[in-house]
């Protein structure tokens, strides 16, 4: 079947994923990807897959209505995967407003503008579907009431045998009360609500999916996992938050793209799912994961870089532990990582090592040249 989807934010981290996953595996689909390109978008990110047949890039913010609703009608889109957003909570506390235009207003530009084009088909809503990519942190935080970890009462795919932990009785399931805390995810929780909001006002067929923190391959170096093996590379400071005992809950990359595309082909209209693997960390433990990984794959000798590990003042609001129930998504859809977590974490820290050429691009900010070169004058 021809299908013509836009994913929004498909030149960020995760989006770069779902892109190269949906070009590839679905050579009869037109796969528009849509982003502004801010600091997070890096089309160097899809140089394998930029020039498949099925595959365009359309340079836009998804706050601009207009351009948005021009673009529905003129390439027939039926489908939209929405990742757009603005994602590093450090960032939200230092500009919250930022968060709130994009997260907020853009996802109702995009909402919107997908009601009036489908609502003034023929056949309406039939076949179409507006997909929100949202996050756990919605859900606020977990308490922390088992510090040493016990055995999860969940099987679990995404942890090793040797660290297969809960750090709390509670989870977040799909009918857990929003609670946000960080603009982030407050901007994030208000971005749901219009989508959810859109379906039952105007039947609008939506679906939202709630991941956990994901890590892999083309990452921006802000977030914890490849800034620490940046850092560690060269030898800098590890600024951990705290007391580094806050709990996050992680997935592999390429497993979240893969329920994306099992969710937009096959979730019921109007659900929730949860995404992740029962796979909870410290941040401490993780990131003497990465340190000796990182130690290992450069010929150092294990743990010889822990020292680099300096505890700094807190995050503000710092939330302290976030695990998700992904029971459903596994019962209902069949999805389960592929991945254990040391397997990825060696992975992920491979890439870095061995894609020197496009962590040093975006750390010096040349990456944002990539467009430019590339796309300007096409
Ligand atoms: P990212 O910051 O790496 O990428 C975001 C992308 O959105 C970038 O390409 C950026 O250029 C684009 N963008 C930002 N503002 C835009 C605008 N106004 N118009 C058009 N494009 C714009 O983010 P990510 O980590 O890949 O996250 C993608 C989505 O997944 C986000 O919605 C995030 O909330 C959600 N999510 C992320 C995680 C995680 O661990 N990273 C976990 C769960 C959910
Ligand atoms: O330098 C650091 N030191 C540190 O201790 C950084 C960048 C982070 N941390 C801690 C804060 C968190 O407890 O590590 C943990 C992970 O931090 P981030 O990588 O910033 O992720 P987090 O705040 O958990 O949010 C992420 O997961 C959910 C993504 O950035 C969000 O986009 C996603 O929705």
């Amino acid at each position: 079947m021809k299908r013509t989807i836009v994913i929004t934010g498909g030149a960020g981290f995760i989006g770069s994923h779902v892109v190269r996953l949906f070009v590839n595996k679905y050579p009869d689909y037109s796969i528009i990807n849509l982003d502004k390109l801010t600091y997070a978008g890096n089309l160097a990110n899809l140089k394998d897959v930029e020039n498949k047949p099925n595959y365009s890039f359309v340079k836009m913010d998804i706050c601009d209505f207009d351009a948005f609703y021009k673009l529905m009608c003129e390439k027939h889109v039926d489908g939209i995967i929405h990742l757009a957003a603005e994602s590093h909570v450090d960032r939200s506390i230092k500009d919250p407003f930022t968060f709130a235009k994009t997260n907020v207003l853009g996802t109702l530009s995009l909402l919107q503008a997908a009601k009036l084009y489908w609502e003034s088909l023929p056949e309406k809503y039939e076949g179409k579907l507006f997909y929100h990519i949202s996050t756990d942190e919605v859900y606020g935080a977990l308490e922390m009431t088992n510090p040493e970890g016990i055995e999860p009462p969940f099987s679990t795919t995404a942890s090793s045998s040797e660290h297969h932990l809960a750090y709390g009785k509670d989870f977040f399931y799909e009918t857990t009360k929003y609670t946000p805390h960080s603009p982030y995810s407050a901007s994030k929780a208000s971005s749901d609500h219009f989508v959810r909001a859109f379906h039952d006002t105007y039947g609008l067929p939506t679906i939202v999916t709630n991941c956990s923190n994901n890590y892999g391959p083309y990452q921006f170096p802000e977030k914890l996992i490849p800034l620490f093996i940046n850092n560690i590379k060269q030898r800098k400071p590890l600024p951990v938050y705290g007391k580094g005992e806050n709990v996050r809950d992680w997935l592999f990359v390429e497993d979240h793209a893969r329920a994306i595309d099992l969710i937009f082909h096959k979730g019921n209209v109007a659900e929730t799912y949860n995404i992740g693997g029962f796979n909870e960390w410290k941040n401490i433990d993780i990131i003497k994961v990465v340190i000796n990984t990182v130690d290992r794959l450069l010929g150092r000798k294990e743990g010889e870089d822990l020292d680099l590990i300096t505890f700094v003042t807190d995050r503000l609001g710092h939330d302290a532990r976030y695990a998700i129930d992904s029971t459903k998504l596994q019962k209902e859809l069949g999805w389960e990582p592929s991945l254990q977590f040391e397997e990825g974490i060696e992975k992920t820290v491979r890439w870095y090592l061995e894609n020197e050429e496009w962590l040093n691009n975006v750390v010096s900010g040349d990456y944002e040249k990539y467009y430019d070169s590339m796309y300007k004058n096409r």
